[in-house]
Order: C-alpha cells, then sequence, then structure tokens
C-alpha cells in the first residue's frame, strides 16, 4: 500500500504543471489511463499538504472532506457572534440578514421570522476570522494557488421546517453566483458547526458533476415557496449518484463551485448551523455575464445592491468590493 502511494505520488509529481500552464491545459479529468489515473490534475496543486490519493478523490469527485480541522472553541465564537448579530446587539457595515420565507419562529429574537444565512459578514471581523484560518487556507491554496481572496461569506442557519420544505436547498451549482473565472481556481469551505446529518439537512453532492459545465438555474416550483435567491438547477439527471455529507462538529468539506449540490429539510427540533467561505485565486478574472444563463442572478444581485446602497453598482463592483485578501497579493479580482 506504502509502496503505491509513493509510485503514485511520483507519477503526480511528474504530472504537475505550474500554475499558468495548468490554466491553459485543455485536459479533462475524465481521461485516465489504463491504470485508472488521470493523465494530469487539473483541479489542485502539490503544495505537499494533499496526499496523492486526496487529490485524485478531488479530481474525481469534486469535493474533499478533513474531519476535525476547526476548532471547538472557534465554533463557539462564531456562534456567539451570530447570536449578537441576532439580536442586534450589532451592526456590520454590508451584512444580509436573510429570514426564511415560511417560518415565524426565531432562535434569539422570538417575534421575527427566522434568520436562515448571514450573508456578507466581510466587515465583522469576528466571523471573517474563519476566512483567515490558517489551516482552512492551507487546504484553499492546494486549489487556488498562493495569492488568496475571500469573495463570498456566509453563515447558513438551517431552521426546523415548519411542514413546507421550505428549509431545503436546490440543487446548484456555486459557480451560478459568480462573475469570475476560471472556476477550477475558486473553492468554497464549508464547516460543520455541529454535527450534521440527513436528519438536520446535511449538504448533499453529486460526485463528479465539477466536469461539467454552468447549467441554467432559476426558482424552482415548490408549493411551500422558496427562499430569497435559493435558485436550483432546472434540469439536473435525478438519477445521478448522490452522496450525503455526515460531519462533526469542525469538519470542512472543500468543493468545487461546479458540484451539483444542495441540502435536505431540516426534520429537527433545531437550527443547523454551518460557516462557509468561497474563495478565489486573486489572479482570476471577471467576466460580463451579459447573455448568459447568469443574467438573471445579475439582475436580482443588483436590484439588492441598488436597494442597499441607492446606486446602481455593476455586478463584477459588488463582487470588488466585497472580496477581501487573506494571502498573498491581490491582483486582478
Ligand atoms: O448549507 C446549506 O444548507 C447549503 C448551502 C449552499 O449550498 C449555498 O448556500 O450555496
Amino acid at each position: 500500500m506504502a509502496r503505491a502511494a509513493e509510485r503514485l505520488k511520483q507519477l503526480i509529481n511528474h504530472l504537475d504543471q505550474p500554475p499558468a500552464s495548468i490554466k491553459a491545459a485543455p485536459t479533462s479529468a475524465a481521461t485516465v489511463t489504463d491504470r485508472g489515473y488521470p493523465q494530469r490534475l487539473r483541479y489542485s496543486f502539490d503544495t505537499g499538504l494533499l496526499t496523492p490519493e486526496q487529490r485524485l478523490f478531488y479530481e474525481e469527485n469534486g469535493f474533499i472532506l478533513i474531519k476535525n480541522l476547526v476548532s471547538e472553541e472557534d465554533i463557539s465564537r462564531f456562534r456567539q457572534e451570530f447570536e449578537r448579530v441576532c439580536r442586534q446587539q450589532v451592526k456590520i457595515p454590508g451584512l444580509l440578514v436573510m429570514r426564511d420565507v415560511a417560518i415565524a419562529k426565531s432562535e434569539f429574537v422570538p417575534d421575527q421570522k427566522a434568520v436562515t444565512k448571514l450573508q456578507d459578514f466581510q466587515e465583522d471581523t469576528e466571523l471573517f476570522r474563519y476566512c483567515k484560518l490558517p489551516q482552512i487556507l492551507d487546504y484553499v491554496a492546494c486549489f487556488t494557488g498562493p495569492n488568496i481572496m475571500a469573495m463570498h461569506t456566509m453563515l447558513i442557519n438551517k431552521p426546523p421546517d415548519a411542514g413546507k420544505k421550505t428549509s431545503r436547498h436546490p440543487m446548484h451549482q456555486d459557480l451560478h453566483y459568480f462573475p469570475f473565472r476560471p472556476a477550477d481556481r475558486i473553492v468554497c469551505a464549508w464547516t460543520a458547526m455541529e454535527k450534521v446529518n440527513r436528519q438536520n439537512g446535511c449538504l448533499v453532492v453529486l460526485p463528479g458533476t465539477h466536469t461539467g459545465t454552468l447549467q441554467e438555474h432559476d426558482y424552482p416550483d415548490w408549493e411551500g415557496g422558496v427562499n430569497k435567491m435559493y435558485h436550483g438547477i432546472r434540469d439536473y439527471n435525478p438519477e445521478h449518484s448522490r452522496v450525503h455529507l455526515e460531519m462533526e462538529k469542525g469538519d470542512t468539506v472543500f468543493f468545487h463551485p461546479l458540484l451539483i449540490h444542495g441540502s435536505g429539510m431540516n426534520q429537527t427540533q433545531g437550527f443547523r448551523k454551518a460557516i462557509s467561505c468561497h474563495y478565489a485565486a486573486a489572479d482570476c478574472y471577471y467576466i460580463d455575464v451579459k447573455g448568459t444563463s447568469q443574467e438573471n442572478i445579475e439582475k436580482e444581485v443588483n436590484d439588492i445592491a441598488t436597494r442597499k446602497y441607492g446606486v446602481d453598482i455593476p455586478f463584477k463592483d459588488t463582487w470588488a468590493f466585497r472580496g477581501r485578501l487573506v494571502q498573498g497579493e491581490r491582483l486582478t479580482l
């Protein structure tokens, strides 16, 4: 076994390319040799952290789960900060507080609808500490390279479902939301803030779908209603194999922005919390989404930005404005 791993490591070292040529290489992770190994590793870099097996797993599946990466103490500090935000004890510039369409039962503020998500917490020093945790960034660099921007931050608080199934998150690809590329240099880190399982609505992923293309997204036609900005893929193969990512508190999954994923209904009485950040290589570039399937999300984000700031802000500027350098040098993003 050890010899096989060593041989695989040599093979990977041999096949690895510097970042510039990897970006340009017209390869596919689906190309395999007769030994079953990818000929070229497209989705990750050898920084010395991931084992050859872990890299191959990500190449083939589009995600990798790392156990016990974030400490109890950090998670409890993030929880406390979340609670302070919900109780409106702090006011964070730019923070978007999203509430469930159907659930009028809040954890901390009883007369309010449940907070389902905090988005854009880049100005909250305590929550943003998550995005800068060295042990997270060490893994992120395996997918982005050394210059890293934190582009999109969320604390997701899936409430107990009130019977309308609104706590579900439809199957989607995160790239739908992003006007920057290349997709392979973007990665999401998602950390369970408590035990997550099928009962409380863990993440569900369709392994290998990161090798596909960006699909059309829109609001699903759900009877009980859909939360704001929860777009889903219009059409995907329901027969595709699925993995339910059951995780312990502190476990972290890293996944590719084309990986089709979502999460189920929360059938428990507790709120299911997770904290996450999308990172991108600082030398990613913005694209114009006019005329593409992303026009609908561009319009929705622009409307929110106009309401919030009272001026028209181009889609890519809403990202440039929220993005923060967390390692290395800020380049094109
Ligand atoms: O945490 C969840 O339930 C799903 C989160 C997610 O996929 C997203 O917000 O893009």
